[in-house]
């Protein structure tokens, strides 16, 4: 496997990265994660658009530009013969000395994997996924935007561990206000009455790539989407229920902490998003 790494094409064994960079010693850096479908890169300028907009946010400058980025991208797909697959982009902080300054830090350290991705067993999507809610809630947006797509994924991987030792896949996170924000790596979306319906970003979510597709697609088939603030009351009385990710795309949910939402199976609305969204994955994106 060739592995883009600060502008060189090298083999896996050789892509290595200093003890002393920040990405590693205070998880000082950002990502994304992009999907590959039929030969083409999905929504790739809107995951460089919020990469920089995270470097923004946490005042890492981004050293390539994002045309050299999608060149990057896209080169270390063809090196890797990826017609489907999975794309993780990362700038580090870079190499520095012990010490939080980041400062002190020459150069961001950029890597790029194209690799194939294990996806959630096939069963969750015909019978829906068991979602328990976390005990740990997500980090609140004072502290450090959930927004941010940082390497620092501790608050997540919590509550993604309180999932698995549950015997499930993922968990459902709530804000210190008691509302939902999200899931450890998805977004969520009730139905009800016929109508979509999502947390803010402002409840302390990732503006996810997939929420925004499902926003779109569900604008073209005239359901209403809104952004209220939701409780777990609301997601267990919902008529439907799904969460939306890059490796997940969409995905069910039969219940919430034992409680059966709507019939327990995917819901009419949720099976037609999906239908949409896979014939959007066809054929939308940037060649490879
Ligand atoms: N919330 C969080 C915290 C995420 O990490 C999403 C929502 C969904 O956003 P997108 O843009 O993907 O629709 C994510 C993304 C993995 C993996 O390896 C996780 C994500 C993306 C790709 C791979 O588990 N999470």
């Amino acid at each position: 496997m060739k592995i883009f790494l600060d502008g060189k094409y090298v083999e896996e064994a050789d892509a290595k990265v200093s003890v002393f960079d920040h990405g590693l010693l205070y998880g000082d850096g950002i990502f994304e994660g992009i999907r590959v479908y039929n030969g083409r890169i999905f929504r790739l300028d809107e995951h460089l658009d919020r990469l920089f907009a995270s470097g923004k946010a946490i005042l890492l400058s981004v050293p390539m530009s994002k045309a050299a980025l999608v060149e990057a991208c896209r080169e270390t797909c063809r090196l890797n013969g990826i017609k489907d697959g999975y794309i993780r982009l990362v700038v580090t902080r870079g190499v520095g000395y012990l010490g939080l300054s980041p400062f002190k830090c020459k150069s961001p350290t950029v890597f790029i994997i194209a690799a194939t991705i294990e996806l959630y067993p096939e069963e969750v999507y015909r019978n829906g996924l068991k979602l328990i809610t976390a005990a740990t809630i997500r980090t609140n947006p004072a502290a450090m935007s959930p927004a941010v797509k940082s390497l620092n994924y501790l608050n997540n991987i919590m509550a993604k561990i309180e999932a698995i030792n549950a015997g499930t896949v993922e968990a459902l996170m709530l804000n210190d206000a008691g509302h939902v924000a999200e899931c450890s790596g998805d977004n969520v979306f009730i139905v009800r009455g016929g109508k979509l319906e999502t947390p803010p970003s402002s409840a302390g979510s990732l503006n996810g790539i997939t929420r925004g597709a499902v926003i779109e697609l569900a604008g073209k088939l005239g359901i209403p989407v809104s952004e209220p603030n939701l409780t777990r009351y609301d997601v267990m009385t919902a008529d439907e229920c799904f969460l939306t990710g890059t490796a997940a795309e969409i995905v069910p949910v039969a219940t919430l902490d034992g409680r059966t939402i709507g019939t327990g199976k995917p819901g009419a609305l949720t099976l037609k998003l999906i239908e949409e969204f896979r014939k959007l994955t066809r054929v939308e994106g940037t060649p490879i």
